[in-house]
């Protein structure tokens, strides 16, 4: 199995567990607690490949928010493949940690690793104070940021989705797949793991 570690930032109370919660387990809880230092969880999912299913482990750790903790996330987001970086579109200072989370990872992480930045509590509506608009034009300073998610961890709109686009990017990014035996492996190999066949064309396996 094909294991990837995917690493959760975001200020303090943004829902970077309820998201992980929603996704790992279909649960939402009023009165999550916060999060002490560092939690992990592991998650399988399926993505329909071009030529087959490719299923993947995702190893994905969940930071606490408060500031105390913040030393500790250099060291984590060592061989990350992924990054999600939430701001919650109830609070508006959540909005600007964004940029001190991006320039703690990019500090940290490989240069390749996916990013994505990700709205939260959208079900929250008459409590909103970033509009999706704000939010855009927030995120356009980062041409990697092709898209802003929003989901909600409570009603679980677009959870799976929000993954889903990550894990896709986290594949075309890390993987190819072999002409002649049809297995997927990693993008560095010049020879098929499996069967052994030279790569002459790298070939997406989505
Ligand atoms: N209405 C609503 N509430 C949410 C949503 N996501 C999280 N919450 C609530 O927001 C609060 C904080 O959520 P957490 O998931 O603990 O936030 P966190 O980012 O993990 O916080 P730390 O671990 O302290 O950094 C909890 O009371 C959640 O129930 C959401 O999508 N909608
Ligand atoms: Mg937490």
């Amino acid at each position: 199995m094909l294991k990837y570690k995917i690493i959760i930032a975001g200020a303090k109370d943004v829902g970077k567990s309820s998201l992980i919660a929603r996704f790992c387990d279909n649960i939402f809880k009023e009165d999550m607690k916060a999060t002490i230092g560092v939690d992990f969880k592991r998650k399988n999912i399926t993505v329909e490949g071009s030529h087959k299913d490719i299923s993947l482990e995702l190893n994905i750790w969940d930071f606490a928010g408060e500031e105390k903790y913040r030393t500790l996330f250099p060291a984590y987001a060592n061989g990350a493949s992924a990054a999600f970086v939430l701001f919650d579109t109830t609070n508006k200072k959540s909005l600007k940690d964004v940029d001190d989370w991006i320039k703690i990872i990019e500090d940290n992480a490989y240069s390749n690793i996916v990013k994505q930045i990700i709205a939260t509590k959208i079900d929250l509506k008459s409590e909103r104070e970033i509009s999706k608009k704000e939010a855009l034009d927030f995120c356009k300073k980062y041409d990697w940021c092709e898209e802003l998610v929003s989901t909600s961890s409570k009603t679980g709109e677009n959870v799976e989705e929000a993954f889903l686009y990550v894990v896709k990017k986290i594949i075309k990014r890390n993987l190819q797949i072999c002409k002649p035996c049809g297995e997927v492996f990693n993008k560095k190999l010049k020879n098929c793991q499996y069967c052994g066949a030279k790569v002459e064309n790298e070939i997406s396996p989505l």
